[in-house]
Formats: structure tokens, C-alpha cells, sequence
């Protein structure tokens, strides 16, 4: 009898979580390193408006493991080339090592901020567009998502050539 209770109870549960779900889940966990993944988002601006052009992908990355995980990058269809950067005297340069997150430790990506950069987008990338983007670490397994673009909440970025 109780194990009934708990199959219905679970029933119920996965009931109520399917009548309330979206086709983009906003938090991806990791169970086997405790990387959490949340709010993830791609920025539509100027410079994504056209082939050719780029721009950034944001995202709340934790670290509950038991060790430092890098966040390597990214893949996706959209861009011929991804990038981790960060912004230091309002000029964006590449972290070609990646970016470390240390336990117990959020990385807040954000614009004007540090950021995995999408370069030679293949597409123009407008606001409420979806794009799938996997995030890629050294030590965690990839994460993919459909991210949905948006413009910037404030903060700003430089975007220059080198
Ligand atoms: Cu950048």
C-alpha cells in the first residue's frame, strides 16, 4: 500500500511538472560533477544582426563539485568559431585557457563581463530568435541548450576587430 501511494505520489509530481514546463529548461544540473547550469541566454544586439557579425552568450554557472571545472567554451551551429572572453578596461579579450570555476564558486557570465563569445555567426541573430548552444568544460560534461535571444539588461561590451 505505501509503495502505491509513493507511485501515485510520484505520478502526481511528474503530472504537475509537465503542466507547467516550457520546450527550455532554465537550469541543467549535473549530478555526476555538480555543475548547475542557469539562465542561460544569447544577446541580440547590432552586431548580431547580420552573417558575419557576433555576440555573447550569458549564463550562471556553479560549481558544487569537488573540484575546479574549467569552462572551456562552447559549440553551436549558429557561429564558425567560440570563444571564452572577458572585458578588462571596456575591451573584450580572449581567456584562451578558459574559465575556472572554483568549488562553491557561481560564474556569472554577463555582458560587460566575462562571456563565451560567438564569432562569424552563420545567421542573423534577432530578438526572441532560439539558438542551441553547448556549454563545453574540461572536467563536466557538455550541456546543451536552446537559448533564446534577447537584448542586453545593461552593461555593454566593445566590440573591436583585432
Ligand atoms: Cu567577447
Amino acid at each position: 500500500m505505501k509503495k502505491l501511494i509513493a507511485a501515485i505520489a510520484i505520478l502526481i509530481s511528474a503530472v504537475s511538472i509537465t503542466g507547467c514546463s516550457t520546450d527550455e529548461p532554465k537550469t541543467v544540473t549535473d549530478t555526476r560533477t555538480g555543475i548547475i547550469i542557469e539562465d542561460a541566454w544569447v544577446r541580440a544586439s547590432e552586431y548580431s544582426a547580420a552573417a558575419g557579425g557576433m555576440t555573447g552568450v550569458f549564463a550562471k554557472i556553479t560549481n558544487r563539485g569537488d573540484k575546479t571545472i574549467t569552462l572551456v567554451g562552447g559549440s553551436t551551429d549558429i557561429a564558425k568559431m567560440v570563444q571564452t572572453h572577458e572585458v578588462v578596461d571596456g575591451m573584450m579579450r580572449e581567456i584562451k585557457e578558459g574559465i575556472e570555476i572554483h568549488v562553491g564558486q557561481t560564474l556569472v557570465l554577463q555582458p560587460g563581463g566575462k562571456h563565451v563569445m560567438l564569432m562569424d555567426i552563420v545567421k542573423p541573430i534577432v530578438v526572441g530568435d532560439k539558438i542551441t548552444f553547448t556549454f563545453k568544460f574540461d572536467k563536466a560534461d557538455p550541456q546543451t541548450f536552446t537559448l533564446t535571444a534577447k537584448e542586453s539588461e545593461g552593461g555593454d561590451e566593445t566590440y573591436t576587430e583585432k
